[in-house]
């Protein structure tokens, strides 16, 4: 970090409110910005978090139809379930206010209308796809029609879900509407553009010259959307339910959802300094060039957040821009995608209502298995694995033993240091060492190792009191073991400390324990935290066992979820137009033996195979690398159609057939494969 900053604006993604918040929410965008604020407050910086709910779009409005409640119900239904969640998990916010505020329309209306005035946008009418029974046009997700690829009866409007093409709507055969089934027909509209494509030059050079300390992942996408040339992107809408446009001539359009809910960080840091006036004009979180602003998102939010939303501050002028965006990757659920539509997930509400008192334990194994480089999985066992193992047999622990022996020696008074031996000062001075470590970490978004290190100082004491077994020498030494207390009692405030930007509810009992009210970051590393001679009141423990049923109960619950799912929500696609059996055997459909399978350097999409069809060895590419990892299908048997045109792709890799696989009712692709000991190159018939 080179430049230096006198505060922080810190926004996390404004989560749709067309429904609770989930742990894939949490583990990617509002866990890590948590524990970001927290450790600049901690510090003594000048800092403010920024949040809320993003309630226009077309998600909350396909939320209200399925439910059969006004669009506001759903919004205010979900806005506030979402932000009394989020404060019962300790995000800390300084404010979590919403899009439909008063606050937020003017200051979203005032910023189009000066990009209107000042001649930023482009308007441009084309025809889009109008449904005339409804009166409506209709934008990708609630367009569907026949795949132009693969022939699904199916396709949205943006991406086939069977072969997994993006398609624009233009290209479905009979597009019609996703919800009533009319069919579509093209209508002349007018909407305004943020010509971005006028952006490029700077864009370029701000990203992948002068922020290449971006995350891998966050520079990636920007530099493949830069390689790909920026086009001009609408940003108004033919919908109901959002900003008015604010000229005339735009009656029935809204502002898209994108061009209004970043402005909502604006908009909520106004009406958060209106409440607390102590912090000053909301300008100066903006626009003062000595602020530092930080957006934590999730990586499908990456773009609009690098490229889109800059644009639209540098186009308005005054702001400053982003200085770091990270975001993470996805999480999933127990091997599977998580859904909102499908209901598939652990939704924060109900994890606080069936696990109460264990904010922390969730908040630890979030971070502990942070999708910060790649995406990860959340399961129930590494959870109750996490929770025992660390966070009580470490953590806890340590932190028991000294209070414990602290009260069975002294009755909870701390007793006095001594003359330190070796061990003690090995000991201190790894203690010491980690301070700097953790800001490191901090400071370049590295949660996940961050709480590592934080994690090590328990194990550092951990160690320190099993090796310097008191126990023991209290019968040989007493003296001695006054010196073993009190450092052990100082190791415990520190991690205190060390661990309140991540685990609040503990550190906050821990400090309790410790009759500790006052605490801050720079003390971190320091001997002198308790004073000889305090009394201690009588401690409690940290942290209990999550036991086997908590467990298998949430287990099952999501066990149930997918089994609805599978039977009731899945809708099983209609059986194809009848074939004569000339033609079906037409298709060579054959037993392969995998003997290699591998990824593709740049396609993330794709697995290489090399099979053995019985006469030779042949390449084919499969789009199920999502699903699978290379070395759970190696040596498998598969069913491949052996006799298909080979396909080229784009870097030149050619593909000699298609490996059958199944598209399951989460969208997931499993590979036709219960076969075994069958000879490579049997046909199927
Ligand atoms: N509501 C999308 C999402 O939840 C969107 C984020 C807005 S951030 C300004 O993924
Ligand atoms: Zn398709």
């Amino acid at each position: 970090m080179t430049k230096k900053f006198k505060r922080t604006t810190v926004t996390s993604a404004l989560p749709y409110a067309n429904g609770p918040v989930h742990i894939g929410h949490l583990a990617g965008v509002y866990v890590p910005a948590d524990i970001y604020a927290r450790y600049l407050r901690l510090k003594g910086e000048d800092v403010v978090f920024i949040g809320g709910s993003d309630e226009h779009g077309v998600p909350v409005t396909i939320r209200a139809r399925k439910e059969g409640i006004t669009t506001q119900q759903v919004v205010d239904r979900y806005h506030k379930l979402i932000k009394e969640s989020f404060e019962r998990f300790g995000i800390s916010f300084d404010i979590y206010s919403r899009t439909t505020s008063k606050t937020h329309h003017q200051v979203a209306s005032d910023f189009f209308k000066k990009l209107y005035d000042e001649g930023k946008f482009v308007e441009k009418v084309t025809e889009q796809f109008y449904d005339e029974q409804t009166g409506h046009f209709l934008t990708d997700r609630n367009i569907k029609g026949e795949c132009p690829r693969c022939h699904a009866p199916e396709a949205y409007g943006d991406q086939c879900e069977k072969c997994g093409a993006t398609l624009s709507p233009e290209e479905l055969i009979n597009p019609y509407n996703a919800e009533t089934g009319n069919p579509l027909v093209k209508k002349a509209t007018k909407h305004w553009y943020l010509p971005l494509d006028k952006d490029q030059e700077w864009l370029e050079k701000w990203i992948l010259e002068e922020h290449k300390e971006w995350r891998p992942n966050v520079y990636g996408q920007c530099k493949s959307w830069l390689d790909g040339g920026l086009h001009p992107r609408a940003v108004t809408r033919d919908l109901e339910w959002g900003i008015p446009v604010p000229i005339e001539g735009a009656e029935g359009k809204v502002l898209y959802v994108w061009f209004d809910a970043p402005i909502g960080y604006i908009s909520n840091t106004k009406e958060l300094c209106e409440q607390r006036p102590e912090l000053g004009s909301w300008e100066t979180w903006w626009k003062d060039p000595e602020t530092r602003l930080v957006h934590f998102i999730g990586k499908d939010n990456i773009v609009f957040h690098c490229i889109v939303f800059p644009a639209m501050l540098k186009a308005h002028g005054d702001y400053i821009l982003p200085d770091n965006v990270p975001s993470n990757e996805f999480l999933n659920l127990e091997g599977n995608k998580i859904s909102t539509s499908k209901n598939y997930a652990v939704w924060l509400n109900e994890y606080l209502d069936e696990l109460p008192g264990r904010e922390d334990e969730l908040r630890y194994v979030l971070t502990a298995n942070a999708p910060e480089t790649k995406d990860n999985d959340f399961t129930w066992a590494d959870f109750q694995a996490r929770c025992n193992n660390e966070l009580v047999a470490v953590y806890g622990n340590f932190v028991n033993r000294a209070l414990q022996l602290t009260q069975k020696y002294y009755e909870g008074v701390v007793p006095a240091c001594g003359e330190l031996n070796d061990f003690d000062r090995e000991t201190l001075s790894e203690f010491q060492g980690v301070k700097e470590k953790l800001e490191n970490l901090l400071e370049n978004f590295k949660f996940r190792d961050a709480q590592k290190e934080a994690m090590n100082l328990a194990r550092i004491g951990n160690k320190y009191i099993a090796d310097s077994e008191p126990w023991k020498v209290i019968k040989t030494d007493p003296e001695r073991v006054n010196t073993i207390i009190n450092i052990s009692l100082q190791l415990t405030a520190n991690l205190a400390i060390a661990f309140e930007p991540f685990l609040p509810f503990s550190s906050k009992r821990l400090r309790d324990m410790l009759a500790m009210p006052k605490f801050q970051w720079d003390w971190l590393g320091r001997t002198d935290l308790l004073p000889v001679g305090k009394q201690l009141p009588k401690p409690s423990l940290l942290f209990s066992k999550i036991e086997d049923d908590v467990i298998a109960f949430q287990q099952k619950k999501l066990a149930d979820t997918i089994k609805a799912n599978m039977e009731a929500d899945y809708k099983v696609e209609p059986i194809a137009e009848t074939i004569a059996f000339d033609d079906f055997q037409k298709l060579d459909i054959r037993v392969g033996t995998v003997l290699e399978c591998e990824r593709v350097p740049k396609m993330k999409k794709l697995l290489k195979f090399l099979i053995d069809d019985g006469l030779q060895k042949r390449t084919i590419v499969s789009g199920i690398a999502e699903w699978y990892e290379p070395e759970q299908l190696k040596g498998q048997q598969v069913l491949f159609v052996a006799n298909l045109a080979p396909r080229e792709f784009k870097n030149g890799l050619v593909s000699e057939g298609m490996i059958l696989s199944a598209t399951n009712w989460d969208g997931s692709a499993v590979v036709t494969s219960t076969l075994s000991n069958v000879k490579p190159g049997s046909r199927i018939s």
